[in-house]
Formats: C-alpha cells, sequence, structure tokens
C-alpha cells in the first residue's frame, strides 16, 4: 500500500559549490516529488554533530560533520508516495562507485563522504530530521 510522505533531502556541500542543485532539483521533480519547502543555509559544526548524532561513535563522524558545515547546503521537505524508500532509491547507493546508473550518487557523487545528497533513512528519522530544520 501506498502513501503520501514527506522526507528530508539535503544538497550536500560538494554539490552546491558545483553549482549542481538545480540539476539535482529536475531528478527530483522528475521522480515525482514535490519540493514543499527548501532553504539554502550553512551550518556550525556543532549542529551537524546534533543532526548526525546517529553516527557519533564512527570514526569518519569527525570529518563527516567537518565537511557538512563546511559550505552552504540547500535542505528541502521532498513529498510523495513512499517519500522515504523513493528518495534513497533515487539517491543510490552511499559509495558512488556502488550506486546504481540513474541514481543521483551515480551522476554527481564524488566519493563516499562527497556524496552529493542526503535523504531520511526511515519515516520516524524523516519526521525528526524535518523537525531538525524546519521547526519554527
Ligand atoms: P547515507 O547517507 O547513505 O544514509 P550513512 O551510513 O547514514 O549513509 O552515513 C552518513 C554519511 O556519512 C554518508 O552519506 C557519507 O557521506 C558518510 N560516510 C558513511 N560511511 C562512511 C565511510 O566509511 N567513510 C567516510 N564517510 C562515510
Ligand atoms: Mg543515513
Amino acid at each position: 500500500m501506498s502513501k503520501i510522505e514527506q522526507t528530508l533531502s539535503i544538497i550536500k556541500p560538494d554539490a552546491v559549490e558545483r553549482k549542481l542543485d538545480s540539476e539535482i532539483k529536475e531528478m527530483f521533480k522528475n521522480s515525482g516529488f514535490s519540493i514543499i519547502k527548501e532553504k539554502k543555509i550553512q551550518i556550525e559544526k556543532s549542529e551537524a554533530e546534533k543532526f548526525y548524532k546517529v553516527h557519533e561513535t564512527k570514526p569518519f563522524y569527525s570529518d563527516l560533520c567537518e565537511y557538512l558545515s563546511s559550505g552552504p547546503i540547500i535542505v528541502m521537505v521532498l513529498e510523495k508516495e513512499n517519500a522515504v524508500l523513493g528518495n534513497r532509491k533515487l539517491m543510490g547507493a552511499t559509495n558512488p562507485k556502488d550506486a546504481e546508473e540513474g541514481t543521483i550518487r551515480k551522476k554527481y557523487g564524488i566519493s563516499i563522504d562527497k556524496n552529493s545528497v542526503h535523504g531520511s533513512d526511515s519515516i520516524d528519522n524523516a519526521r525528526n530530521e524535518i523537525d531538525f530544520f524546519f521547526k519554527d
């Protein structure tokens, strides 16, 4: 059964820096997502640490948070049927080397850390991540 969902997407610093935001947004729209909210921001490392808290024990945590706060990002709320899973599919595997043809990370990702986009991995996390950036 399918239902309308919202998920959080982030266009990460490597893709914003390369001015890929319009092309990535087109890929979302062409896949049937509506961009309900969006803003371009730069966050502090301390905020990135909160956002990625689930990864705090990983060896790459500090670099990851440094990176997410290293330049402007575009955060978006995407909406469509089964948006969480659909966005994960459109993004492709975490490591662009493993991502399938036609996915955002295959097309634009540079490396496992500079993989161009973030997407929520569950409905609960989507709700929390949307609140994290858009609660006001
Ligand atoms: P996801 O972004 O596909 O959900 P996660 O496992 O949640 O992947 O990891 C969050 C982010 O941390 C990834 O997008 C990637 O940028 C980075 N990352 C994950 N694994 C590694 C790694 O082994 N080395 C360096 N960075 C990593
Ligand atoms: Mg993740």
